[in-house]
């Protein structure tokens, strides 16, 4: 850092550079990314309570209520109004409390378990990783079938006196699709397992898509299995970053990993993050209020219009698709070139896509900012490609 401080006008100059670097969602060119631009009326939200730190609640009581309201409002989404969470910076920290708070379960119940164990597909999100590793945990991952959803055999052949999480998907990362839960959830209450469902993509999406006639296995809290569901709203519910939520079925989970707080405002905290800012709680009770559920609905059935006109687009211009979409994602490959090849022809073509790992394809997320303009763009180009 310098002695002596440059212009206000001269630091934004600078700021207006690095800024010239960065994509936008608003280009239509970013296809891989699972956020999107956020939502003006969220935006403003965001910003009155900048200040507003919920790691301290007792100084900020009007963040703290709306920060009550919007669980209960996630609840009710995910067929639970009388339930226990937090909004925080995403679906890694959610997912990171879902498996402290199952360990720390499963501790209190039987100390006896020495070495445990999370069952994860092998679609899951990376984030599991990230939590086995910080909490000590040996993850073992569970076959997927045919149409990439966890194969429930290879959960059930896994489970053991040591397991003490469960993990399904409603939305996988790479491919969208939603994981036999139901099922999934009687193993787990046979068993008195702790079922963790990650819906941070499929969240904010299912429940609107399912009332406007798409059909989804069942995902939420209305299976008596299912403990904990993490759901985004910086991802599908149109939130600025870093917006995440975490929702347990009990308040004892809360309790199982809480920490006492000597000198705040509130006893005991269980978030992993201390100082939590109140402006993305603010973001997502305002769009929740503003758009209500038809506003939700229109945004979720645009994007699976767009993302069957990329497909069929897909299908023309002669690539393959690697599955039939569930959600808002596709993933297609090239029979004449590889992945990697045609990831790089379409870089150079402007187009931000991402790879998907397991199948290995080109993977196209359809969020909100991507228009029918910008896929008939992608199409065109796609078909230069494959002349
Ligand atoms: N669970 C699921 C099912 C996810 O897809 C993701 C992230 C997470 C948890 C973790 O969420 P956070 O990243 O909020 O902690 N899915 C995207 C991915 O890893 C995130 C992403 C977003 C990636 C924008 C790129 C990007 O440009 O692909």
């Amino acid at each position: 850092m310098e002695d002596k401080g440059i212009s206000k006008t001269e630091v934004f100059r600078q700021l207006k550079e690095f800024k010239k670097k960065d994509m936008t969602h608003r280009s239509g060119k970013i296809l891989g990314s699972m956020c999107t631009c956020p939502h003006p009326v969220g935006l403003r939200a965001y910003q009155m309570f900048l200040e507003s730190n919920l790691g301290d609640p007792g100084l900020f009581k009007g963040t703290k209520a709306m920060e009550d309201e919007v669980i209960t409002l996630l609840g009710d989404l995910l067929g639970k109004q009388d339930i226990h969470g937090h909004i925080i910076t995403g679906g890694t920290e959610a997912n990171i409390m879902a498996m402290r708070a199952a360990r720390n379960s499963a501790k209190l119940e039987n100390p006896g378990i020495k070495d445990p164990e999370i069952i994860v597909p092998k679609s899951a999100h990376f984030s599991f990783k990230k939590a086995a590793d910080m909490l000590c945990l040996n993850i073992m991952e569970a076959k997927l079938d045919s149409n990439y959803k966890v194969d429930v055999n290879s959960i059930e052949e896994m489970l053991s006196k040591n397991t003490v999480a469960v993990v399904a998907v409603a939305g996988t990362t790479e491919l969208g699709k939603v994981d036999p839960v139901e099922d999934i959830s009687n193993i787990c209450l046979e068993n008195n397992i702790y079922l963790h469902v990650d819906a941070a993509f499929g969240g904010y999406s299912i429940p609107f898509l399912t009332e406007i006639g798409y059909e989804f296995p069942k995902f939420d809290f209305k299976l008596k299995g299912v403990c904990s569901i993490t759901i985004d709203p910086h991802k599908m519910g149109l939130a600025p970053i870093p917006t995440g939520g975490i929702l347990f079925r009990e308040k004892k989970y809360l309790d199982a990993m809480s920490i006492e707080t000597p000198y705040l405002t509130e006893d005991r905290q269980s978030t992993i993050v201390g100082t939590r800012t109140g402006a993305s709680t603010a973001a997502t009770w305002a769009l929740m209020k503003y758009l209500g559920r038809e506003g939700y609905k229109k945004v979720s059935n645009q994007c699976m219009e767009i993302t069957k006109l990329l497909y069929e687009g897909i299908i023309e211009s002669g690539f393959e698709m690697v599955t039939e979409p569930q959600l808002n994602i596709v993933a297609f490959k090239s029979k004449d070139i590889s992945v990697d090849e045609l990831a790089r022809r379409l870089e150079n073509l402007g187009w931000a896509v991402s790879k998907s790992s397991y199948p290995r394809a080109i993977r196209v997320i359809v969020m909100p900012h991507i228009k029918e303009k910008h896929v008939k763009a992608f199409i065109e180009d796609l078909k230069s490609l494959n002349l």
